[in-house]
């Protein structure tokens, strides 16, 4: 990575706004914009547990300033793009369980896609757009099962997605791009394949199974009951990818979509083996397969090919697939032993 705000003047504190700051990359990208100066400003939900706010971002709470918010509800946006000019804006508030989003496919569109049409209409009608970088969390999701002949994904890759999520995701990947052209907007898409870390919540699956087999180890559960098994994933880290949504908006001058992913892409069964050989167990003693998780429609096979990235910013993952999922079980084993 280049030097830290390069961008900027010498003594400039960079405004930052981020939708999602309370989720799994929000957290990771507060800490990370924390660090390297910015005033950080986010976008939070009210819960009626309100402990559960703010939980991954709690050790950053005075250094930040929260709005309570929904950004499908245009006027909570409003108010603070009416207050504030910002430098950077970080569009990563979603309904993202892919699951999920079959049983609330209405929802989901309203958060994903018109949420982001809320955003992109606020910001063009408020801020200074020859100075506000946007960065929208587009998904390898929106490929869908199409693939490139030599199996990769690629930005070139056909995008035919499966899944309300995935649908929702495309049609707010081709608005940014839509507002980039007809507005001259700095609008990036990060199309991030999967990310995973011990602060993913536990109903996406490489958590879902790491939490288990520590619950298995401790005798606390017998079984772990998952849906189909043989799908592939392109797995990398959360704190690695978010270094790059921000290395997207200040160490590339220009607007454009990219993909980010390891280039390596590993089954279910796989994941299975490593987090229960982790615990030293034998996952086919444990694992079944039940229809209660299997999708309505199935993305079989996910493997990005990040060259365009590399090829203008250096990609220096800290994490592999191993070291990930070991770091999660660990989590997990430590969550237990209390
Ligand atoms: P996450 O942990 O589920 O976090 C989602 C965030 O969005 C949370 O802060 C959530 O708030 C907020 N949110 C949900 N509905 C909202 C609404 N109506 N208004 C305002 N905020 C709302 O997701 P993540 O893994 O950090 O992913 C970040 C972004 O990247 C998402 O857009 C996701 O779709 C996308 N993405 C993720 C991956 C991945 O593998 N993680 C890959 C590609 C793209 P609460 O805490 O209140 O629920
Ligand atoms: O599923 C299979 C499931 O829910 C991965 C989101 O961050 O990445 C994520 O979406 C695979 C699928 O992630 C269970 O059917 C089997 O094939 O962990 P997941 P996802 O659907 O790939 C994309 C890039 C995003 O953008 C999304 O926001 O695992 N699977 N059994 C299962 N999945 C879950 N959740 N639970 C199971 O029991």
């Amino acid at each position: 990575m280049k030097t830290p705000l390069g961008r900027y003047p010498v003594n400039y504190t960079p405004k930052a706004f981020i939708t999602g700051i309370s989720g799994q990359d929000g957290s990771y990208l507060t800490e990370f914009l924390v660090g390297k100066g910015y005033e950080v400003h986010g976008l939070v939900r009210r819960h009626s547990y309100s402990e559960n706010q703010t939980t991954r971002i709690e050790h950053l709470r005075d250094k930040l300033k929260l709005y309570y918010g929904d950004i499908t509800d245009f006027s909570s946006l409003l108010h603070v793009f009416l207050d504030n000019n910002f430098d950077e804006v970080y569009n990563l508030a979603s309904q993202s369980h892919v699951g999920v989003s079959f049983f609330e496919p209405v929802y989901t569109n309203q958060v994903n896609f018109i949420g982001f049409i809320n955003l992109l209409e606020i910001i063009r009608q408020t801020q200074k757009l020859e100075k506000i970088r946007i960065y929208q969390a587009s998904s390898s999701e929106m490929f869908g099962n199409s693939t490139d002949k030599d199996g990769f994904q690629r930005e070139t890759t056909p995008m035919h997605p499966v899944s309300p999520y995935g649908v929702s995701k495309l049609a707010a990947y081709r608005l940014g791009v839509n507002y980039r052209r007809s507005y001259n907007m700095f609008i990036s898409n990060g199309i991030l394949f999967n990310h995973e870390s011990t602060r993913r919540g536990s109903n996406f699956v490489t958590a879902k199974v790491c939490k288990s087999a520590a619950r298995i180890y401790y005798e606390l559960d017998d079984k772990l009951e998952l849906g189909n098994l043989e799908s592939n994933r392109d797995w990398g880290h959360a704190q690695d990818y978010v270094r790059i949504m921000w290395a997207i908006l200040n160490e590339i001058d220009y607007p454009d979509d990219f993909v980010c992913a390891t280039g390596e892409s590993r089954s279910i069964k796989e994941l299975c083996d490593l987090a229960f050989n982790y615990f030293s167990l034998d996952w086919k003693k444990h694992v079944i397969s039940t229809e209660k998780f299997k999708r309505a429609e199935e993305l079989y096979y996910l493997k990005g090919d990040a060259s365009k990235l590399k090829s203008v910013i250096s990609l220096d993952f800290n994490y592999n697939f191993q070291s990930m999922i070991e770091e999660m079980c660990d989590y997990w084993k430590n969550y237990y032993s209390r």
